[in-house]
C-alpha cells in the first residue's frame, strides 16, 4: 500500500509530467520524485525532450545520496532498454534506491519490463498509484502506442451554423486573427499536420508553424498531402522547404472501398515513421473519412459569430444516416478566442479504448 507521502509524491509527479506537452514529443510526458526514507521528498525531475534525461534519472540526480534507501515515484513504469539514453531500471538500481512506485505499466514492448527487472534486483515495486491521473496527463503518446497510430486532433474553422466556405468557395478567414494564432499553437504541439490534396489546391496553406510575425518556429511538423491520385500542384507551398512534406498516395497505401487513400494504412505508416500527436486540418471530406475509419481522438473547432445559411458543411461522408448514429463528444473545454467560440472535446465512443 502506499503511503500519504507517496501519493503526494505522485500528484507531484503527474504535475511534473506536464511540463514536458508539447516538447517530450515523439516521447511520453513523465514526472518523478525521490522521497528519503524518511519520506521527505529530495528530488525532482521530468521528462523534457527526446533525447534528454529521463524523468528518473533527472529525479535521481537532484536526490544524491539523499536517494539511497529511498522511494522513486515515477508516473511511468521505469524503462528497461537504451535507447537515446541509457536504461532507468540500471540508474534506480546503482542510487540505491529500496522501493519503487509507478502508475503506468510501460506499453512499448522495447521499454517495457521494467518492474521485473527492478524487482529481480530486489526492490519493492508498487504499481498502479494514481492510474487515472497519470493515464490522462500522458494520454496522447499513451492512446497513440497501444493504437499504433498518432493521437489524431481534427482542427476545423466554420461558421457558427457549421460551414467552411460560401457557395461561391471564398474560404479563407473564417475565424479570426486570434484563431488562427492559436491554430499555430495547436501545431506546435504536434508532430505531423495532415491535409486534403483539395485543401492544398483551393487554398494553397503552408502548413508550418509560424509566429505572429509570420517567421517559423521551433521544430516543424512532418506535413502530409492525403493525395490518392497524386495530383498536388509541383508549386504548391507544402512542397517548399520550410518542413518535411510527404505526399500520400493511393499507389503508396492502398485504396480504401471508396477508392481514396486507405486511411488506417496512412496513420499505421505515420506512427512507424515516429508521429504520436497529428493535427488533421480540412477538408470536410477527408475528416469524415477519418472519423468514418474511427481514427480522430480528438476535435478543435473554431466557430466564428456568422452565419452564412449555405455553402459547404465542416464534414462530409462519415456515413451517418440517423441520429442514433451521431458520434457523441465529451465537451472538455469552451472558451473565447478574440469573437470565436472555441470547443475542444473528445470523440466519446473511442475514450478508454485501447
Ligand atoms: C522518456 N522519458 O522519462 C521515460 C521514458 O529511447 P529513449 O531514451 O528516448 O526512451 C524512450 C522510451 O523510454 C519511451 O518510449 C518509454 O517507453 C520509456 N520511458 N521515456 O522519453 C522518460 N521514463
Ligand atoms: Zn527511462
Amino acid at each position: 500500500m502506499a503511503t500519504p507521502s507517496e501519493t503526494a509524491a505522485m500528484r507531484r509527479a503527474v504535475e511534473l509530467a506536464a511540463r514536458g506537452a508539447g516538447t517530450a514529443r515523439p516521447n511520453p510526458v513523465v514526472g518523478a520524485v525521490v522521497l528519503d526514507s524518511a519520506g521527505a521528498s529530495v528530488g525532482e525531475g521530468w521528462h523534457e525532450r527526446a533525447g534528454a534525461a529521463h524523468a528518473e534519472v533527472a529525479a535521481l540526480a537532484a536526490a544524491g545520496q539523499r536517494a539511497r534507501g529511498g522511494t522513486l515515484v515515477v508516473t511511468l513504469e521505469p524503462c528497461d532498454h537504451t535507447g537515446r539514453t541509457g536504461p532507468c531500471t540500471k540508474a534506480i538500481i546503482d542510487a540505491g534506491v529500496r522501493r519503487v512506485v509507478h502508475a503506468v505499466d510501460d506499453p512499448t514492448e522495447t521499454a517495457a519490463g521494467g518492474a521485473s527487472t527492478l524487482g529481480a534486483a530486489g526492490i519493492e515495486v508498487e504499481a498502479g498509484l494514481l492510474r487515472e491521473e497519470a493515464e490522462e496527463v500522458n494520454v496522447r503518446w499513451l492512446t497513440a502506442v497501444r493504437r499504433r497510430r498518432p493521437w489524431v486532433v481534427w482542427k476545423v474553422a466554420s461558421t457558427l451554423d457549421g460551414r467552411v466556405a460560401a457557395p461561391d468557395g471564398t474560404s479563407r478567414w473564417i475565424s479570426g486573427p486570434l484563431s488562427r494564432a492559436d491554430t499555430h499553437r495547436l501545431r506546435a504541439a504536434c508532430d505531423t499536420i495532415i491535409a486534403g490534396s483539395g485543401t492544398v489546391r483551393s487554398d494553397d496553406p503552408a502548413l508550418t508553424v509560424r509566429d505572429s510575425a509570420g517567421r517559423l518556429v521551433g521544430d516543424q511538423p512532418l506535413r502530409v498531402v492525403v493525395d490518392t491520385h497524386g495530383r498536388t500542384p509541383a508549386d504548391a507551398r507544402v512542397r517548399d522547404e520550410a518542413a518535411p512534406t510527404w505526399i500520400a498516395t493511393a499507389a503508396q497505401l492502398g485504396k480504401d472501398v471508396e477508392g481514396r487513400v486507405d486511411l488506417p494504412a496512412l496513420t499505421r505508416a505515420l506512427f512507424e515513421r515516429g508521429a504520436r500527436v497529428a493535427l488533421l486540418e480540412g477538408g470536410p471530406r477527408l475528416a469524415g473519412g477519418f472519423l468514418r475509419a474511427g481514427l480522430v481522438d480528438e476535435v478543435v473547432a473554431y466557430l466564428a459569430p456568422t452565419l452564412l445559411g449555405a455553402g459547404p458543411a465542416a464534414l462530409e461522408g462519415t456515413g451517418i444516416t440517423t441520429l442514433a448514429g451521431a458520434l457523441p463528444l465529451d465537451v472538455r473545454d469552451v472558451r473565447l478566442v478574440g469573437p470565436d467560440v472555441r470547443v475542444t472535446a473528445r470523440l466519446a465512443a473511442t475514450e478508454g479504448r485501447p
